[in-house]
């Protein structure tokens, strides 16, 4: 089977009058980057990349466009045996911009999964579970719409919470942080704040919210603040922007700087790239999420295969936009959290199948 043809759609996800604010910036639209990639045998293999805006982490909805501009002609006619093969020719086509790589290898994974009649899931090891838990993100929001908010998403069935905080008074999150505990008793709960905190008000979250039991996500900008504070703070630390790369994740293993991850898809450039993080996680027994930063039925249909292959110990949940939005692209199988887990697709490759026309004309053609 060979590469054929790859176009590359482009796709606005609005949310449903909803605005999804966190430490770095408010959003009220996504721009979604959607591959479809044809074997000679007339197979269509899809992946998607949509980031949540272009501050939340290195890339941005341009940059993934036009990093698939660079790669997809030096990828027609190359045949296809499995997923690292094409990981590998991308590396040679563009040093970098794993986001976008992400999108064609997800693509190559649902095209080989549909051209073999088995399940992404499959393809990396196997489903420990058909339904898996997601979790609900709570962006930054008055305290008491936050708590209000917060105690629906439990009634409704989520597993756990992530509450956001950053860009604003401390004493507003530390107020959030304690009205979403005293509401909720949520015992499974995240305070991210994607980057935004310095060390001496993570030390303040910290000593006033001793009680409550939460993980900080990604609380400061790098990780060698997180690393300068770990000794004084009483609460878990995952990390989440700062690794951008498998040996970022052996680096924060090594300094001993996190006890788990909140990991995305297309920051390790795809499935194969985030199994092998999965791997290493398990190996020292660390709890991380199976996520990305935003997107449709397609990218949410990779983190639920990849998140169904995690030990379940240690799976902290898979996060989808899904619930901001009104969108599908498969009809017949949308990907979507109901009381607040998904179920594991089950057709082969991601067993989504986009419906006729859904996206557009595609903005560019390689054949
Ligand atoms: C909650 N997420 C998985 C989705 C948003 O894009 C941000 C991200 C996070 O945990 O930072
Ligand atoms: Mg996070």
């Amino acid at each position: 089977m060979r590469i054929a043809e790859i176009h590359v759609y482009q796709m606005d996800l609005p949310l449903s009058g909803k605005v999804y604010r966190m430490s770095e910036g408010a959003y009220t639209t996504l721009d979604s980057t959607i591959v479809e990639v044809v074997s000679d045998t007339g197979i269509s293999g899809w992946g998607e990349v949509c980031p949540v805006g272009p501050t939340y982490a290195q890339e941005h909805a341009l940059g993934a466009r036009a990093a698939l501009n660079q790669m997809a002609p030096g990828l027609i006619g190359r045949t296809v045996t499995g997923p690292l093969e094409i990981r590998r020719a991308m590396a040679a086509l563009l040093h970098g911009h794993n986001y976008a790589k992400a999108a064609i290898d997800i693509a190559m994974h649902d095209l080989i999964g549909k051209a073999h009649g088995i399940r992404v899931c499959d393809m990396l090891g196997g489903a420990a579970s058909e339904r898996v838990n997601s979790y609900y993100a709570l962006p930054v929001g008055e305290p008491d719409e936050v708590a209000r908010t917060a105690v629906e998403r439990i009634a409704e069935g989520y597993p756990r919470l992530q509450i956001k905080v950053g860009g604003r008074p401390v004493e507003l999150d530390i107020e959030t942080i304690r009205k979403v505990w005293e509401a909720t008793g949520c015992t499974r709960l995240s305070v991210d704040a994607n980057r935004a905190l310095n060390t001496r008000d993570v030390l303040r979250i910290g000593r006033e919210c001793a009680d409550i039991p939460f993980v900080f996500e990604q609380p400061c900008n790098t990780m060698e603040e997180i690393a300068a504070i770990r000794g004084q703070l009483h609460h878990g630390i995952y990390l989440d922007e700062n690794t951008e790369s498998l040996n970022d994740v052996l680096r924060a293993i090594s300094l001993g700087v996190c006890d788990g991850f909140g990991l995305k898809v297309t920051r390790f450039g795809g499935l194969g790239g985030i199994a092998t993080v999965r791997d290493l996680c398990e190996s020292r027994s660390m709890p991380h999420t199976c996520d990305d930063s935003w997107g449709g039925d397609i990218i949410a249909a990779a983190c639920v295969h990849i998140g169904a292959t995690v030990q379940p110990r240690l799976l902290e949940g898979v996060w989808l936009a899904e619930p901001f939005m009104d969108v599908h692209y498969d009809s017949d199988n949308p990907v979507r959290v109901v009381d607040g887990h998904v179920q594991v697709p089950t057709g082969p490759g991601l067993g989504v199948v986009p419906d006729e026309g859904v996206f557009g004309k595609p903005v560019a053609s390689f054949a």
